[in-house]
């Protein structure tokens, strides 16, 4: 058992993997019961409590996917690797920061085992989740929970932040710093800085439940807005925290593939991602627009939200200029990068059409807005982490997967998470709301054909799972066009071995 109490980055960042990948397969069942539950008129369930407890659930569980992977397990797998760095700069902690996860996770499947689970969604809001509507302990659970994966987060965001600054080696200055390290190290920020916001929302909503305080109950003084406000405080640098280490990751991919030396506009791209992190902040409220605000911090909040699409735009151009001229190989990573440049997109549009306040006022609560996020999500941070596990599982594993049931498996996830969520958006249009199990029969044809989708992507799901397991008992070591290359040869993005692109082409003859 002594591997539980490694300091070392690598095995550290191979413990998360493990986590995250064991809340993928829970958030995955979880989302094909919702969509089980959609795919048939009436109800099968036969509880609509026991629905939104799905719901939340699947939600949160997909926390423990996303953050884990790509910050737990990318993260300390790179972030040294790519400074030079002979670790973490306080590796006990890194091991503390991941033992918070799995009890976290524990508290949270209690949370649905007891009374009749927490059915309030991600958002928590009061007052559905205050004592009257959710009585019982499953809210203090999820509340719990959360507690302890943001003290695990914030640990994590001081190593991540004390790393970059502290131990680059010799002669890296910030400008040379690579795009994924500082996508991390803006991440960490944002962790830093939004989650003791979420800790104090959620407190303040434990002792409204238990202690008799009413910070956001108006019978006793307080306000319900109070806790939005707080929450979205968080809850809208959050998202960012789930796709900037994906931005970061899909960089890397697209300048490797492309063959170049250097990414187009790489100081852009960092300068992109500093006002993204930054901006991030000042719009929470376009999450709100429904409250019953004032015109003016309406047309205030639809302005700065939309002032986003900006520096996401630079990145998408600037990878689009790596790309250009480049004679394409389409290997499986790139195609990875590709899907989510096209997808996120998409998602993104999506996210500037609901960022006007009035037509926000419409959309919002409707299955338009789950589709913009499942775009951003399911498309753009999955996407970015299948992406980064093809393009360095030689690194992690010593092994290589097979390259054409890759390409057939990405395929069939672009048709999946596709026909899963794009009629989505003609749910919402139509007005079909979120968080509701069942649906008058005009919804019924694009739910059908949205549960297919899921269905394709669940074999897709499994698909992987065989890529892998095939190559570990396979054995195949790391092929670069005819040769075998060991990884650090072959990643360029690893100092010291700084492989400029004339080797890497004569590795390709
Ligand atoms: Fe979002 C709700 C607006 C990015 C995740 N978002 C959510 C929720 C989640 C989420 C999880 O303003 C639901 C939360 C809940 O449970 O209630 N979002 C935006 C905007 C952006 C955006 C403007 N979202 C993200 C990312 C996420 C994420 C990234 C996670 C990974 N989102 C909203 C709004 C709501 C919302 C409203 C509330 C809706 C409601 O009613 O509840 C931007 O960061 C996106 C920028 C990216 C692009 C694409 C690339 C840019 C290019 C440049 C040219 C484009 C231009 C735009 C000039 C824009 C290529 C032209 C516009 C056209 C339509 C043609
Ligand atoms: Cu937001």
């Amino acid at each position: 058992m002594r591997w539980m109490f490694s300091t070392n980055h690598k095995d550290i960042g191979t413990m998360y993997f493990i986590f995250g990948v064991w809340s993928a397969m829970v958030g995955t069942s979880l989302s094909l019961l919702i969509r089980t539950e959609l795919m048939v008129m009436g109800n099968l369930l036969g509880d609509d409590q026991l629905f939104n407890v799905i719901v939340t659930g699947h939600a949160f569980v997909m926390f423990f996917l996303v953050m884990p992977i790509m910050i737990g397990g990318f993260g300390n797998w790179l972030v040294p690797l790519m400074l030079g760095a002979p670790d973490m700069a306080f590796p006990r902690l890194n091991n503390l920061s991941f033992w918070l996860l799995p009890p976290s996770f524990f508290l949270l499947l209690s949370s649905s085992m007891v009374e009749s689970g927490a059915g309030t969604g991600w958002t928590v809001y009061p007052p559905l989740s205050s004592n009257l509507t959710h009585s019982g302990g499953s809210v203090d659970l999820t509340i719990f929970s959360l507690h302890l994966a943001g003290i695990s987060s914030i640990l994590g965001a001081l190593n991540f932040i004390t790393t970059v600054i502290n131990m680059r080696t010799i002669g890296m200055v910030f400008e040379r710093v690579s795009l994924f390290v500082w996508s991390v190290k803006i991440t960490a920020i944002l962790l830093l800085l939004s989650l003791p916001v979420l800790a104090g929302a959620i407190t303040m909503l434990l002792t409204d439940r238990n202690l008799n305080t009413s910070f956001f109950d108006p019978a006793g003084g307080g306000d319900p807005i109070l806790y939005q406000h707080l929450f979205w405080f968080f809850g809208h640098p959050e998202v960012y925290i789930l796709i900037l280490p994906g931005f970061g990751m899909v960089s890397h991919i697209i300048n490797h593939y492309s063959g170049k030396k250097e990414s187009f506009g790489s100081l852009g791209m960092i300068y992109a991602m500093l006002s993204i992190g930054l901006l991030g902040f000042i719009v929470w409220a376009h999450h709100m627009f429904t409250v019953g605000m004032d015109v003016d911090t309406r047309a205030y909040f639809t302005a700065a939200t939309m002032i986003i699409a900006v520096p996401t735009g630079i990145k998408m151009f600037s990878w689009l200029a790596t790309l250009h001229g480049v004679k394409m190989m389409f290997e499986p990573a790139l195609l990875w990068a590709m899907g989510f440049i096209f997808l996120f997109t998409i998602g993104g549009m999506t996210g500037v059409v609901l960022a006007n306040s009035s037509l926000d006022i419409v959309l919002h609560d409707t299955y338009y807005v789950v589709a913009h996020f499942h775009y951003v999500l399911s498309m753009g941070a999955v996407f970015s982490i299948l992406g980064g596990m093809v393009h360095w599982f030689p690194l992690f594993l010593g092994v290589s997967m097979n390259p054409g049931w890759l390409k057939i498996h990405f395929l069939s996830m672009f048709l999946g998470v596709n026909m899963t969520f794009f009629p989505q958006h003609f749910l919402g249009l139509a007005g079909m709301p979120r968080r509701y199990s069942d649906y008058p029969d005009v919804y019924m044809l694009w739910n059908i054909i949205s549960s297919i989708g899921s269905m394709i992507s669940l074999v897709c799901v499994l698909f992987f799972v065989f890529i892998v397991w095939e190559s570990l008992i396979s054995n195949r070591l790391i092929m670069w066009g005819s040769h075998l290359v060991s990884f650090l040869e072959w990643d360029q993005s690893i100092p010291p071995y700084d492989h400029t692109y004339s080797e890497l082409s004569m590795l390709n003859n």
